[in-house]
């Protein structure tokens, strides 16, 4: 007979719980083309809210010209809707037609 078991004191293991901290689903904010917005005004939002550099956010925005769509940056769904938020709102402000959307991926 085991010392533990002499002593009475009984062990219970608890098995460690499945972490409940999950990965968020993550969302693409996805700039569109058109034939109006300025290619500079695109460049200044790649910028301003994606935290992109000059070079980075040209070559996004010329991307986005030549292919029709182009990948912002790539979020949680509240920061993704509230930066796609933001852009069409400061895109109208401006009157441009520029238009983006979320892809969950
Ligand atoms: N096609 C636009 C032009 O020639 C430039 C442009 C680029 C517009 C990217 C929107 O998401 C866009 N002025």
């Amino acid at each position: 007979m085991s010392e533990e078991y002499e002593s009475g004191i009984i062990a219970v293991v608890i098995p460690k719980p499945k972490s409940k901290i999950r990965k968020p689903r993550m969302y693409k904010v996805v700039i569109l083309n058109d034939d109006y917005t300025p290619m500079r005004f695109v460049t200044a939002i790649l910028m301003t809210y994606f935290n992109k550099d000059k070079v980075e956010a040209d070559a996004i925005m010329l991307d986005i010209h030549k292919k029709g769509k182009g990948i912002a940056g790539i979020y949680p769904f509240d920061i993704a809707e509230t930066k796609l938020r933001l852009i069409i709102k400061h895109a109208r402000k401006e009157q441009h037609p520029l238009q983006a959307k979320l892809e969950s991926e």
